[in-house]
């Protein structure tokens, strides 16, 4: 392992200004994305979409840092030959890679999930390095409810978190853990906090266990956010504050950044919560996004699916890293989102 190479992409990956276009929604969930715009979900209309966001100029050179992508797409070609991940790099920004393979139920923990896709791990990182790919990411998915979740569902999935980051860093590709509380339920704010500490916690000691070198990783967390369906929701204020010091309380100072999921919050949410967390400051790590639907909910709304609606599109998806970029250095002010295009 070459831990100066993989400090330097995990710092690109955090560039300020900048961070992640999560793009890698396996085939079942893009379906229920396009099935929303009622586009047809085939090879050739996904790669159209995602040709769309790779060729924003704007968006991909000024905002967008890293791409996380799904095995098809790595493999797969603009319409005229040109690899997707070709178009990414042109833009200046890094090809990363989606390598869990999705969640099985966690047996003797009814309603509980453990991500899988250890098997044959080294040898698909090896060829995801040769196609150009230098992050990887993998996510484990906690669920709050009342008996949940149980500390075996937390130690398993850190466990497996911490053998996909030492194997992608024996692979010399950085790796983006994400441990994500989802924030479904109707649980409050303090009740993520505790459940969030929870999981950090288990996760920075697998981590540490199985020697995976901090400077050359990626944190992507959930935030310390009330549950959807609380009927009282904690202002952007609250949800900055108690993130900052949630993390301040198990995030080691040595991991170069952190780059939050949005998780079914609304665009504007998700950026007004990163900009508020950015507006505090004086943090040891630097803050960014990582965001799949607060960035794509736009731009996939403005396409839907039709070739002329590409430049539309790309607007969308422009004027929403822009806000995402501004609020990763705390410069974001609601009056900008009027700007829209
Ligand atoms: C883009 O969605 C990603 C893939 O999800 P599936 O494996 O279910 O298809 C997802 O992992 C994503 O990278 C993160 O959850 C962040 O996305 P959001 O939409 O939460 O910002």
């Amino acid at each position: 392992m070459n831990l100066a190479d993989l400090n330097r992409i995990a710092l690109a990956m955090v560039t300020p200004g900048k961070g992640l276009l999560a793009a890698d929604e396996s085939s079942g969930t893009i379906k229920k994305r396009f099935d929303a715009i009622k586009v047809d979900s085939t090879e050739d209309s996904r790669r159209d979409y995602r040709e769309m966001l790779f060729r924003s100029q704007e968006a991909m050179s000024k905002y967008i840092s890293g791409v996380i992508l799904y095995d098809e797409t790595i493999w797969q070609n603009a319409k005229d030959g040109t690899p997707l991940v070709k178009l990414i790099e042109q833009a200046g920004a890094i090809p990363g890679i989606k390598v869990d393979e999705g969640t099985q139920a966690l047996p003797n923990c009814p309603g509980e999930l453990v991500t899988v896709g250890l098997d044959k791990l080294a040898e698909r990182l090896k060829k995801y390095y040769e196609r150009g790919a230098r992050f990887a990411k993998w996510r484990a998915v906690i669920d709050i409810g009342p008996r949940i979740p149980t500390q075996t569902a937390v130690r398993v999935n850190a466990h497996a978190l911490a053998r996909y980051a030492a194997l992608c860093q024996a692979a010399q590709i950085v790796p983006i853990v994400e441990p994500e509380v989802l924030m479904d339920g109707d649980h409050d704010i303090d009740r993520c906090y505790e459940v969030t500490q929870r999981v950090l916690n288990r996760t920075f000691q697998e981590l540490r266990v199985q020697r995976v070198a901090l400077e050359g990783m990626i944190l992507k967390p959930n935030m310390a956010i009330s549950g959807k369906k609380c009927p009282k929701q904690a202002s952007v204020q609250e949800v900055a504050e108690k993130t900052i010091r949630l993390l301040k309380s198990c995030v080691p100072a040595a991991v170069p950044g952190i780059a939050f999921l949005s998780g079914g919050q609304s665009d504007e949410e998700a950026t007004a919560h990163l900009d508020a967390m950015n507006k505090i400051g004086h943090l040891p790590w630097r803050l960014t996004f990582s965001y799949g639907r607060a960035l794509q909910a736009a731009p996939q709304k403005a396409w839907s699916g039709k070739p002329d609606n590409v430049p539309a599109g790309q607007r969308a998806f422009s004027h929403r890293a822009r806000m995402n970029g501004l609020a990763s250095t705390g410069n974001w002010e609601a009056g900008l989102e009027k700007q829209a295009a």
